[in-house]
């Protein structure tokens, strides 16, 4: 069946609202919208059970974003968030989608249904699978779903008929067996959500610092002297990092935010739990807000360092940290050269900031010996994600920001884990040494060819039918860019297998056959055959912490991860003599001690894993060790990018609600932002709306033209906001239909979502 636009993104309106946007976060409204959410989903007492472990040191991992729990105190009211309520709200629902759920719906029938309809519905119960014609989905038992895959697999000509997505909530134990399964199945096919994420700032910090994760820790931010936030919007996807911003503001740091739109999370922060913070007026975060242009902090970042240079050139040394740089670093004669090519007022137009402001800006920088750049999605997804990231880099080089205690790099990771599922080998392009050492340790021949990442896997199945898709969680349709062409590239799979918590449109967009394996989920207890389990997961800073869960499964029916890919590689591939599949899930301490043997950092993972808190990995840039190509930090020349909007033509990104994790739809309120009840907006500069003769609540359809291909979300509602002139915001992923599978950041491969050029057309 030929599937329209809408039914790959089929919201509803349910009637718009808008209020002023709000100028505080967190505080009541948090806390009652995070109530709200727990008794709409579970019982009080598994809620309090649940939350009372969140992020305690021996609790559970909080399965939302990937910001590092305090390596000291933590709060004994526990250690979470507005979103990290959700979070566990949407995962320990009591509601279930069972087979008499899937017998009452016709795939079509569930395709038309919203996003936001497809999650609230509960937890998968039993394995099900989509048989070549049939209608709806059927039950099978596990068994005959392994048969069922291994038989598929084994029908590959070669291995690389087959791709193996990860999204990152999977555990250090599950990820590392499951690249061991598909690499020991011979192909490096590894794409993963980190490829659409923070893929572009490893590339950029691996080149220039030689590791390709932040440099900081969380007391780092209590001793620094400045931070900038760009391109991020903590108040919603990192809301414990607020409670950071804080205590770093009462250590006597100020906070620049670097962002087209005004984001409330930055601006005020009232402690939930703090009575004082509740009944005053709580903290004022950013000392200065730089409402930049989408995609143009380079222009922005130049501008501040060609001010900088001006202060240096009368005084050598004033300003720059020349000892530093001449230590450790290589490549400042052409930096600094091609920045005095600049045009200072040319920049500042480009950039869109008033240029007093910048002055402010380079000022503040100026003044501060130590300083941490944050930054996460307004970076990395550009086509240029890859050079805004060098451009940060040069900024703290130039400053010797890097490598002492407080100061360094800090991109903000997503997912819970996917930093970890990284480090232990979910990655497309593996280093030689790591493979060398799968060889060495488990005695066979691992592939060297590399795999594809999330962007090639998509058009290699569009172009080539017949690849077998098996994803370990997440959403690949909704959160991949181009939604049809990756809804035909999923189409044209003979099998598409999913391991999942809840239902997802990735689901109803199916391969020939369709299997969805119903998981456990990080906040349920995993028992086996020694008992009772707990995982590891790393954090955005690199520490390595236990996660169990505390409340029962929600159904019998559910696996473990680890014992999915376990079984399934038994089933496919059999024993080895170095491997028993099924003995390594008796006791997860089996697959520590195998990923100690081949990944560095992990000496006496069991014992360490279970010190108080976890531990650190080594990070040789926290170290001031460079380990480049060049054996030292590298100052990188990055040119201007050029938007050369048409007549009509806004730039446009795809952001995130504060009711949402990625493809999931916790709710339609997006209240920091004022926007409420509706998810297809449109957010608009008001001048810009006169300019097209349009009002606030017209609807529009946003079209993007990129590659001769003419992309249509229909039915947007305008919605009049505080942006700069020719930029507009949509969320994702119903604005997903519009991002050209082939803009990419170069180098990192990153869809462009947050740069896509569109018109807007009044309906
Ligand atoms: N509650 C919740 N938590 C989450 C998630 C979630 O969906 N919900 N998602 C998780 C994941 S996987 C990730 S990767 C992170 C994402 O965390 P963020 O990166 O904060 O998420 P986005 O909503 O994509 O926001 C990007 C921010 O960048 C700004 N921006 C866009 N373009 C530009 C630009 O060109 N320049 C600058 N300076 N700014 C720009 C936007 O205005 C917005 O404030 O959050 C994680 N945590
Ligand atoms: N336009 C646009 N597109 C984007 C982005 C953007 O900003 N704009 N952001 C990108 C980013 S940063 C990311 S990280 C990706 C996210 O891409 P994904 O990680 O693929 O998507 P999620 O929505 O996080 O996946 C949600 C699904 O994961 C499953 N799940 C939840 N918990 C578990 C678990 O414990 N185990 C298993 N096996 N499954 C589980 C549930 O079934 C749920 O439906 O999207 C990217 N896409
Ligand atoms: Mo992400």
């Amino acid at each position: 069946m030929k599937k329209k636009v809408n039914e790959l993104t089929p919201e509803i309106y349910t009637g718009l609202k808008l209020k002023k946007p709000q100028v505080t976060a967190a505080g009541i409204p948090g806390v009652k919208a995070s109530l709200q959410h727990i008794l709409g989903e579970m019982r009080l007492s598994t809620g309090y059970k649940v939350l009372n472990k969140l992020n305690q040191f021996d609790g559970t991992d909080c399965p939302g974003c990937a910001w590092p729990d305090p390596d000291d105190h933590r709060s004994g009211l526990g250690e979470y968030c507005e979103n990290g309520v959700k979070a566990i709200a949407e995962e320990a629902t009591y509601k279930k989608v069972d087979p008499a759920f899937f017998a009452q719906y016709t795939v079509g029938e569930l395709s038309e249904k919203s996003d936001f309809w497809l999650g609230k519905r509960g937890r998968i119960s039993h394995p099900m699978i989509l048989r070549e014609g049939q209608e709806k989905y059927e039950e099978i038992s596990w068994e005959g779903a392994f048969d069922f895959i291994s038989q598929e697999l084994k029908t590959c000509q070669d291995p690389n008929e087959a791709i193996f997505y990860t999204s990152g909530r999977t555990s250090n134990e599950a990820a590392f067996l499951y690249q061991l399964f598909v690499r020991m199945f011979g192909t490096n096919n590894l794409p993963d959500c980190s490829n659409m994420c923070h893929e572009s700032s490893g590339v950029a910090l691996s080149e220039t610092l030689g590791i390709g994760k932040g440099s900081v820790k969380l007391e780092d931010f209590y001793q620094t002297d400045l931070i900038l936030v760009i391109g991020q919007n903590p108040g919603t996807n990192h809301p414990r990092m607020l409670s950071a911003l804080k205590k770093a503001k009462e250590s006597g740091a100020k906070i620049i935010s670097i962002n087209p739109i005004l984001e409330t999370g930055l601006l005020n922060f009232k402690h939930p739990q703090s009575t004082k913070d509740i009944l005053g007026k709580g903290t004022a975060l950013s000392d200065l807000y730089l409402q930049v242009k989408i995609n143009e902090d380079v222009a922005l970042l130049k501008c501040i360092m060609l001010l900088m240079l001006g202060r240096e050139d009368r005084k050598r040394g004033q300003i720059f940290d020349w000892d530093f740089i001449e230590k450790n670093s290589l490549g400042v004669e052409e930096f600094i050269e091609d920045l005095r090519q600049q045009d200072l007022a040319k920049l500042a137009k480009q950039s869109g900031v008033p240029f007093p402001q910048i002055e402010k800006a380079a000022r503040m920088i100026m003044d501060s010996p130590k300083m941490i750049c944050c930054w996460a999605m307004g970076l990395t997804q550009h086509e240029n994600g890859v050079h805004n990231i060098q451009e940060v880099v040069n900024l703290l080089l130039l400053k010797g920001s890097i490598g002492k205690p407080g100061a360094g790099t800090c991109p903000v990771r997503g997912h819970s884990n996917v930093q970890g599922d990284r480090t232990m080998g979910i990655w497309e392009k593996p280093k030689a040494a790591f493979l060398d050492k799968l060889q060495e340790v488990f005695d066979f021949e691992p592939p060297r060819d590399i795999g594809f990442n999330t962007v090639e896997a998509i058009e290699v199945m569009h172009d080539f039918p017949g690849k077998v898709f098996f994803a370990m969680g997440g959403n690949f349709l909704s959160a991949a860019p181009d939604t049809k062409y990756t809804a035909k590239a999923l189409q044209n799979c003979r099998l598409t297998v999913h391991v999942s918590t809840k239902l997802n449109r990735s689901h109803l967009v199916h391969g020939t056959n369709a299997l969805i394996l119903p998981c456990k989920g990080r906040t349920e207890i995993d028992e086996q055959a020694s008992g009772k389990q707990f995982v590891s997961v790393e954090n955005s800073m690199g520490v390595v912490h236990s996660s169990r869960g505390m409340i029962p499964p929600s159904s019998e029916h559910l696996l473990s991860e680890p014992d999915i890919i376990a079984k399934l590689a038994k089933a496919s591939l059999g024993d080895s003599d170095k491997i028993k599949w099924l003995e390594l899930v008796e006791d997860y301490d089996r697959i520590r001690d195998m990923i100690e043997a081949v990944i560095p950092g992990f000496e006496d993972y069991n014992k360490r894993v279970r010190q108080t808190g976890g531990f650190y990995l080594p990070n040789c840039a926290r170290d001031g060790d460079f380990k480049t190509l060049t054996g030292k930090a590298n100052f990188k020349v990055i040119p201007l990018p050029q938007h050369k909007l048409k007549q009509g033509e806004f730039l446009m990104m795809t952001i995130r609600s504060h009711d949402q994790f990625n493809t999931t739809i916790y709710g339609l309120d997006d209240r920091y932002r004022g926007i409420f009840n509706e998810r297809r907006i449109v957010m608009m500069n008001k001048e810009d709306m006169v300019s097209a003769g349009l009002k606030s609540g017209d609807k529009v359809d946003l079209i993007n033209q990129h590659d001769n291909v003419e992309r249509i979300a229909p039915g947007f509602i305008v919605v009049p906001y505080d942006i700069p002139s020719q930029n507009v915001a949509t969320y994702f992923p119903e604005a997903n239909v519009l991002v050209p599978i082939k803009q990419i950041a170069k180098r990192s491969h990153t869809p462009a979502s947050k740069s896509v050029k569109v018109i807007i057309q009044k309906q």
